[in-house]
């Protein structure tokens, strides 16, 4: 006979916290939101803790390197897609790895034999009045000179006048090392009163330009995801088919932690993916698994050797897996289920392995919720899709800005490999759908935003750290009548959108 389950499963609408004794000590500016990436022993260090328990998405319509330095700048992780080509992934991961605050690749270029109109052609185009003049006319090249506005009067000079003839030449011009730092860079525009400075490396090819503008918006952040070399620290998404050849791809670009991104991740093609990661790097990669819903699928997983695993079936906004397969399980009880089992399995073995709960936040209450159910940190799709930084596109639908956010399970993603069964080398039916989201602004404000309410409920509920949290939360279910309680009710809105 079928195994029954006693309970429906529940999501986490359906749960509130009921708060804790909270001392004068328990301030939001005093909430510590680090949390461990990474299985580690009991007494040891996590080789990689996340600064925010926020990771974006494996998916095309989030996670690009943009979205990622994005993120890293706060202090979470992106996972860059693995629905691409293994090149297009590893660069994105490259330039991840390459960005630096403040340092920009000059978007303007032009080579000396090109003309005035070229150049107001390439200003208008890219709204950036600073072109870098190189000598095959690209980012990198060796640089001859600068062209702004201050070089020509196009009352007086011809449109075709060549670029070599008014550009202020390399030996006319303030620059410094590639290897300057950005408080130097900066010391060094107000010394010379300038605007801009480029940095050449030894055979005088330009890197980057570090603008006066920027120093400012650059100034570290405290809460920075960075790799001992201060570089921002990005994941990557892997699948169980072409491992052999994306892992060493990947790690080659820099990925500091990979994961395997599946739809349904108790199968035995996990295994067989992190035992080959296991015999030719050992320890040092780090590979998430997944996706679970249950104590058995996590076990399977722990035993298998994942350094996190990600829980959740069929939640996320765009998935329609439950309704077109029947499987899956409310988000909140398999995260629930999951927690205890990781507890349980600290207690006999004292590895940790932290667990990620994947899909279906809809209210930014609902990461308190999780985080205090167990999981050590959370990953959004819908969420990050809003952002300037999401790889999509933003459009105007009637007058209200929207991006574009569909699912890897979607014919638009054409991702056969998170569906794989070892079967047939495409997408028979789907289980995402091509959708829209209400554009929100900057990743950095919603973060911000999102966090400050993460950090007041913390303190309500008495916890300074997550772990805390996971100790003293008090959670209750909710009838559906006490739902409606919770939003406004028995009252006429003014004003409201
Ligand atoms: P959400 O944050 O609710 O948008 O959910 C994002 C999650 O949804 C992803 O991390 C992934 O687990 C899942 N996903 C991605 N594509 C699809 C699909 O097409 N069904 N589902």
């Amino acid at each position: 006979m079928a195994f029954y389950y006693d309970e429906p499963s529940r999501t986490f609408s359906e749960y509130l916290l009921i708060p804790g004794y909270s001392s004068s000590k328990c301030v939001p500016s005093e909430v510590d939101l680090k949390t461990p990436l990474v299985r580690f022993k009991r007494g040891e260090e996590p080789g990689i803790s996340i600064n925010i328990p926020m990771v974006s998405a494996i998916m095309q319509s989030v996670s690009d390197d943009r979205l990622a330095v994005a993120l890293a700048e706060e202090g979470g992780m992106s996972f860059i897609y693995g629905s691409q080509p293994v090149e297009e992934q590893a660069e994105m991961v490259k330039k991840v790895k390459r960005y630096r605050a403040g340092f920009v690749v000059s978007d303007s270029n032009v080579s000396p034999e090109m003309t005035l109109e070229d150049v107001l052609r390439l200003t208008e185009k890219t709204g950036h009045s600073t072109i870098a003049v190189t000598e095959d006319g690209g980012p990198n090249g060796k640089l001859l000179g600068i062209v702004t506005n201050k070089d020509y009067r196009l009352s007086r000079m011809s449109p075709d006048t060549r670029v070599k003839e008014f550009m202020t030449k390399f030996d006319d011009l303030v620059y410094a090392e590639e290897e300057t730092s950005l408080k130097e860079a900066n010391d060094i525009i107000w010394e010379h009163k300038i605007n801009c400075l480029p940095l050449v490396n030894k055979n005088r090819e330009l890197a980057y330009l570090v603008f006066r503008k920027d120093y400012d918006t650059h100034k570290k952040n405290e809460n920075e995801l960075i790799d001992n070399a201060k570089r921002y620290m990005v994941g990557a998404g892997i699948n169980t088919r072409d491992y052999e050849m994306r892992v060493p791809a990947l790690l080659e670009a820099g990925a500091d932690a990979l994961c395997i991104d599946s739809s349904e991740g108790f199968s035995e093609w996990q295994k067989i993916t992190i035992d080959y990661i296991r015999k030719h790097y050992g320890e040092r990669v780090k590979v998430g698994a997944g996706n679970v819903v249950d104590e058995e699928g996590f076990r399977f997983l722990a035993d298998a050797g994942a350094d996190f695993v990600k829980v959740g079936i069929g939640g996320g906004a765009i998935c329609i897996t439950r309704e077109q397969k029947g499987i899956g399980r409310g988000q909140a009880t398999a995260l629930i289920e999951v927690a205890k089992a990781r507890d349980a399995y600290y207690e006999e073995t004292g590895v940790y392995i932290p667990i990620c709960s994947d899909g279906g936040i809809v209210h930014d209450y609902h990461i308190t919720l999780a985080l205090a159910m167990g999981a050590d940190f959370v990953m959004l799709g819908r969420y990050f899709a809003r952002f300037d930084e999401s790889p999509t596109k933003r459009v105007n639908i009637n007058g209200s800005y929207m991006k574009e956010y569909w699912g890897e399970g979607s014919a638009r993603a054409r991702n056969w490999q998170r569906y794989d069964m070892g079967g047939e080398q495409k997408l028979s039916f789907e289980e995402g759908v091509d959708s829209l989201v209400p554009y929100a602004g900057s990743l950095k404000d919603n973060v911000n935003l999102t966090l400050s309410k993460v950090r007041s409920t913390m303190c309500n509920c008495g916890a300074l750290t997550i772990p805390e949290l996971q100790k003293k939360a008090k959670i209750t279910l909710v009838s559906s009548t006490s739902i409606v309680e919770g939003g406004a009710h028995d009252v006429t809105l003014r004003n409201h959108r």
